[in-house]
C-alpha cells in the first residue's frame, strides 16, 4: 500500500545518509600534528577530531599574516573553536565540527602561545587552489 507519510519519512533519511563523518587526529604519536592534515568535506558532513596526546585546540585562524596563535573563538565567518581539550588524563576529548559552507576554513592549535601552531600544528578544511594547505602552513610557521 502506497504511503505518502512513509515515502516523505524516508526521503528525509536521505541527508543524514549521504553525510560523512572525517576522522582527524589530534596529536598522534605524541605529535604537534593533525592527521590528516587535510579535509574534503561537503555542506552537513561532520568532522570529528579527537585529541589522543597532551593537551590542545582546534581552532580556526587566518590563512595569512597573523595566524600564530588563532584567537580564542576562532577566525570566522562559521570559525570555530573547540578551546583547550587535555589528553593528559587518557580520556581521548572529541570536538564535532558540522560542516555549514564550502569555504576553505583554516585551522590551528593554540596551546603554548602559538608555539604548537609555528611548528606545524595545523589543518585545513577544503582549501582552494589559490589557498593551498601547504602554504597555509608556510605562513604559519612564519607567523
Ligand atoms: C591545557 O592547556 C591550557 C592552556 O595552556 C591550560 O590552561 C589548561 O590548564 C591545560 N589543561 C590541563 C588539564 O593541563
Ligand atoms: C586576521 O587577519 C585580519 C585581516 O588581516 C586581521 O584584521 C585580524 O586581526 C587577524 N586575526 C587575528 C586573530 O590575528
Ligand atoms: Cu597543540
Amino acid at each position: 500500500m502506497f504511503s505518502y507519510t512513509k515515502v516523505l519519512s524516508l526521503l528525509a533519511l536521505i541527508p543524514s545518509i549521504l553525510a560523512v563523518d572525517h576522522a582527524v587526529q589530534v596529536g598522534a604519536g605524541n605529535a604537534l600534528a593533525f592527521s590528516p592534515t587535510t579535509i574534503v568535506a561537503a555542506v552537513g558532513d561532520t568532522v570529528t577530531f579527537t585529541v589522543v596526546s597532551r593537551n590542545h585546540s582546534i581552532t580556526t585562524t587566518n590563512f595569512s599574516g597573523a595566524v600564530c596563535p588563532p584567537p580564542v573563538g576562532g577566525v570566522g565567518p562559521n570559525g570555530f573553536d573547540s578551546g583547550f581539550l587535555s589528553d593528559l588524563d587518557g580520556s581521548l576529548p572529541s570536538f564535532t565540527y558540522t560542516v555549514v559552507d564550502t569555504a576553505p576554513h583554516f585551522g590551528a592549535c593554540m596551546q603554548a602561545a602559538g608555539a604548537h601552531c609555528r611548528a606545524g600544528m595545523t589543518f585545513a578544511i577544503n582549501p582552494t587552489a589559490t589557498q593551498t594547505y601547504a602554504q597555509f602552513l608556510l605562513n604559519a610557521r612564519a607567523s
